[in-house]
């Protein structure tokens, strides 16, 4: 232990773990690139104004006499949205489909009398407008009669089944740990290891969602905030979703040795609640906020899924589609103009340097190796000393995470250094935001290391002053 700890310390990263490093799947690589996709939380609680619905509530409840998915896929197209995850079934165990196992659903609302499916209608909807589609399937029910007992996995399992065979291809699943009490007073022992098979046999692409994964883990916050420094990997090992999950700061950082690639997916809702309420209308969070949030998310190398609810109409309100189109609008002003495109990158190799196209070409699969970090390292000159105060950083992960710690120098046209930037890992996307300084020359070294780093894009820009991180 002792010597196996010296020579940790000794050589950094670099040796001791080389072929320990976890991958991820090609379908945990593609989930990473959506980067941004909506949450959608519909159901009776948008009737009745509440979060947790109990599961007593009138199906009649539920009448969305405007529903148009058509809608919401517009505004998550126009927002830069790649796709839309819906609470099929949220804990009070309304189903938005007809299912056969459950006797609390659409068809038993006053909705089309009872003709109406809102899961065909939004995977429907999404194929059209060419988003991805996913189901939030919340394993807690308020409302089955079986909950609480072996039979009610066997429901879930046939729900699952139901859903995956009648509405994919279902790129996302999503469950959350709650586990309270049933109708019945009873709480329920998930069969989870089953749920996974069945899912993985029916649909082997799709990504699950969960505190722990298997595909994709909770960030361990509902602010949308992954940690500055966050790993996509996790050890799952002895840990359960919901109370037997690891420390939420754990999940927020993921763990540096982790053994599995699950990279950290952060949920937050554009307003206070998750469902519709009226009176949060005034509470849409703004352009800015949202674009804070971006940073702290994607920009840490996770992936946000922001919760945008439908109201009873069953449409997006006007306050939260102009946020939304406000938000996109800052992106994209912020992220048009790439000044090291402008200017010249290099890889540098000791007192040899070269003239590398692979860093502002927005292809991850054209990279820079880093292998002897102590004399590599990547420069863009740009074509005059300008001030900027954002750098985005983009590792390719294909063979896992590798980059521990990097340095970022700004230097002036003489090569002086006038600021240095000291951070830790990078991942999918890394944005970095500073004070506005002028520079000519930005030069990126890695400190440590697990395996050599592959940088697939070094980007630089002036942003608005307001939107640098706080
Ligand atoms: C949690 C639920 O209890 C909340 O109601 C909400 O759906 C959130 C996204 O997940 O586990």
């Amino acid at each position: 232990m002792f010597i196996s700890l010296l020579f940790l310390i000794k050589t950094g990263f670099s040796q001791a773990n080389k072929n320990s490093i976890p991958v991820p799947t090609n379908s945990q690589l593609a989930w990473q690139n959506m980067e941004f996709y909506f949450f959608v939380h519909f159901g009776p609680n948008t009737f009745t104004n509440l979060e947790w619905g109990k599961g007593t509530e009138n199906a009649e409840v539920f009448d969305p006499k405007e529903l148009n998915c058509d809608q919401w896929c517009r505004i998550a197209k126009a927002a830069g949205a790649k796709g839309i995850v819906i609470t099929a079934k949220h804990h009070d165990g309304f189903c938005l489909w007809p299912s056969k196992y459950s006797t609390h659903t659409v068809r038993e609302s006053s909705w089309r009398n009872g003709k109406g499916d809102v899961l065909k209608e939004l995977s429907a909807a999404c194929k059209k407008y060419g988003l991805k589609f996913g189901v939030y399937l919340s394993p807690w029910d308020r409302n089955h009669p079986a909950y609480g007992t072996p039979k009610y996995n066997d429901v879930f399992v046939n729900m699952l089944k139901e859903i995956f065979t009648n509405y994919g291809p279902i790129w996302e699943l999503w469950w959350d740990g709650a586990n309270g009490e049933g109708p019945n007073g009873k709480k329920q022992v998930y069969d989870f290891a089953r749920f996974e098979r069945v899912v993985r046999k029916l649909s082997p692409n799709t990504i699950i969602f969960s505190d722990i994964g298997p595909d994709a883990r909770w960030c361990g916050n509902e602010h949308g905030f992954a940690g500055k420094t966050n790993w996509d990997n996790l050890d799952t090992a002895g840990f359960k979703r919901g109370a037997g999950a690891p420390p939420t700061d754990t999940l927020n950082h993921g763990n540096v040795y982790g053994k599995n690639f699950i990279p950290a997916e952060c949920d937050v809702s554009i307003r206070p609640g998750w469902f519709y309420h009226k009176e949060e209308d005034s509470l849409v969070k703004t352009p800015e906020q949202l674009f804070e949030i971006y940073l702290k998310s994607v920009g840490r190398g996770a992936n946000l899924i922001l919760n945008v609810p439908a109201d009873r109409r069953g449409l997006f309100t006007r306050y939260d589609s102009a946020s939304l189109i406000g938000f996109k609008k800052l992106r994209d002003k912020s992220f048009s103009n790439d000044l090291a495109e402008k200017g010249t990158a290099y890889f540098i190799s000791g007192s040899k340097k070269r003239v590398t196209k692979n860093l502002s070409d927005e292809n991850n699969q054209s990279f820079e190796t880093i292998t002897e970090p102590a004399v590599q390292s990547l420069e863009i000159a740009l074509k005059t000393p300008q001030k900027i105060n954002c750098i985005v950083l983009k590792e390719n992960l294909v063979k896992g995470q590798r980059c521990a710690e990097f340095t970022l120098k700004l230097l002036d046209k003489d090569h002086a250094m006038v600021k240095e930037i000291r951070d830790t890992t990078i991942g999918h996307k890394r944005i970095l935001t500073f004070p506005a300084t002028e520079a000519k020359f930005i030069n990126l070294s890695v400190k440590d290391q697990k395996a050599p780093t592959r940088i697939s894009e070094m980007k630089i820009y002036s942003i608005d002053p307001v939107l640098v991180e706080k």
